[in-house]
């Protein structure tokens, strides 16, 4: 069996520094690559910026820069964030690029051959914030500005010689391709929106623009730049080195397993780059995931809306992991969720510092006084044992398919349940009381032990340096951690020495 996984996230504009949306984003994609690492696959895993076009250009211009020495700055702002969210991903692609132009006009080119493309010219509404066309039933007045009805953005009227991608002929094999791969959309609330979308019938798409200058020229029409968003989608293949279709890259990864995006930009993902890619006799992603908004109050946070958290804010402030594991815990996954400060104070106290932190504390705390940090040298494990001990092993199959099914709230609330019956198992057992009796203290001591290396492993996707520092105490490192590993409950070397473990969250201090 291929064990190779491919995971993108959207690449972002970078016109203004990132917000909590794109860490979240980010966040998302990484948990699965990590996970799906442990679980021995080779994983590919994409970030990076999105910086041709008109928004771009028109946000350099404000500030008197040069669109490229604007897009050097802050996509470092977003180079920079993916590694203070800890991302492990493996390449960071820009799209000004020269590795991506050259995919960028080979599949033009493609595409012009397949006599896919002609010149006519486009009248009607663009939004240059979402880099988007809209008809006119997709349109409304508000204080006499038009805006567009799906993203609330301003529109305006553009009329130019434009390029065009027959679209409208794609309607038929698109409407195929979803009913022969019914998990390409998720979830399954997006993939009826598209459906019905597509339905309703397509028109051939503006791919070129002639009024400005940023973007990828058309290989045989230098008057014109490539329309960004053909530009963008294709960043997926690019950094797969096509159009080598021969490489290795490209050969292990493509079709990509899933591309992780938001709903804003489902139209794009789900219906423009499948047609493109099937015109071009390219086969199109496996999945697109669109996940829900973080909002602030009841509104998306967005740049253009000033309603933003700031991720390194928070980070400074509370950590790393804690953010992590609540941004995942907290938005039931698709859906829009609302974050907030208090939530997550309440979170890092009750979960990360109550329930992980303390387990790990007490129970090695407890082999160092009584076992001198040693494995315990001898075990029986009885029913109570074996309840906490096998559902690792009986739940396992429902996981794995949690995690490929991106339920990631299943696989949240099986960890909470879990440090839950941790905690109580201990607390029930009273290995305090048990002195003299060696080996059921010992039982209880290494079962406790089993159960903090299982938990830590299921937790290593989403608090990695956490999740590391706790497995620690066994010496396992970054890449001894197999998630399969969790199915088992004798993992752990009799007599064997542990380490000590520092504080792993601070509880935070609330006045009321
Ligand atoms: O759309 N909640 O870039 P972008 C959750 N360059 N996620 C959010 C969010 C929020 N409030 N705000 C943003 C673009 N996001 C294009 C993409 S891909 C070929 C080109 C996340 O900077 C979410 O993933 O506007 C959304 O789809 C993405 O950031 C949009 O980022």
């Amino acid at each position: 069996m291929i064990k190779n996984f491919y995971i993108t996230t959207p690449i972002y504009y970078p016109s203004a520094k990132p917000h909590m949306g794109h860490a979240y984003s980010s966040i998302i994609a990484d948990f699965f690559a990590r996970f799906k690492r442990i679980q021995g696959y080779n994983v590919f895993f994409l970030t990076g910026t999105d910086e041709h076009g008109q928004k771009i250009q028109r946000a350099a211009e404000k500030k008197g820069m040069d669109p490229k020495s604007f897009c050097d700055e802050i996509s470092k702002t977003f180079f920079d964030l993916s590694k203070t969210l800890n991302l492990s991903n493996d390449d960071f692609i820009r799209t000004t690029e020269h590795r991506h132009k050259k995919s960028v006009e080979k599949l033009w080119d493609i595409l012009e051959k397949k006599n896919e493309i002609y010149l006519s010219k486009y009248s009607g509404w663009y939004s240059v914030s979402d880099e988007a066309f809209y008809s006119e039933d997709e349109i409304h007045e508000i204080d006499n500005i038009k805006i567009s009805k799906i993203s609330g953005s301003k529109v305006e009227w553009v009329e130019e010689e434009s390029f065009f991608f027959k679209l409208s002929q794609w309607q038929k094999p698109l409407l195929k391709f979803y009913n022969d791969n019914p998990n390409f959309i998720l979830p399954e609330s997006r993939r009826n929106e598209v459906i019905s979308f597509v339905k309703s019938g397509l028109k051939d798409l503006s791919i070129s623009r002639k009024s400005f200058s940023w973007g990828i020229k058309v290989p045989s029409n230098k008057d014109h730049v490539i329309y960004v968003w053909l530009d963008a989608l294709t960043n997926y293949l690019s950094a797969l080195n096509y159009p080598d279709t021969n490489d290795k890259l490209y050969k292990s990864y493509w079709p990509a397993t899933i591309h992780l995006i938001g709903k804003d930009i489902l139209r794009f993902h789900a219906i423009y780059w499948p047609a493109f890619l099937l015109a071009a006799n390219l086969p199109p992603p496996k999945r697109v995931y669109g996940h829900g908004w973080i909002l602030s109050g009841d509104e998306k946070m967005s740049k253009s809306k000033g309603n933003i958290l700031d991720p390194i804010e928070i980070i400074n402030t509370y950590g790393l992991d804690p953010l992590r594991y609540y941004l995942l815990k907290e938005v039931s996954f698709g859906n829009d969720g609302n974050i907030s400060q208090e939530k997550l104070e309440n979170c890092i106290n009750s979960d990360l510092a109550n329930n992980y932190g303390n387990l790990c504390q007490r129970v090695i705390g407890f082999i160092e006084k009584n076992l001198n940090l040693n494995v315990p040298e001898n075990y029986n494990f009885i029913d109570e044992d074996k309840k906490v001990l096998d559902i690792y092993k009986n739940e396992f199959d429902k996981l794995i398919m949690s995690i490929d099914n991106q339920n990631i709230n299943y696989y949240l609330n099986f960890i909470q349940d879990q440090l839950f019956a941790a905690n109580k198992y201990f607390n029930d057992q009273e290995p305090w009381k048990k002195k003299e009796d060696v080996l059921r203290l010992n039982t209880i001591l290494y079962v406790s032990l089993e159960l903090i290396r299982k938990i830590s492993i299921m937790l290593y996707p989403i608090m990695p340096d956490s999740s590391l520092k706790a497995l620690k105490i066994f010496n396992i490192n970054n890449d001894k951690i197999n998630i399969n590993s969790i199915k088992d409950h004798e993992t752990l070397i009799k007599k064997q020495s542990i380490n000590k473990i520092s504080i792993l969250f601070k509880k935070i201090e609330k006045n009321d």
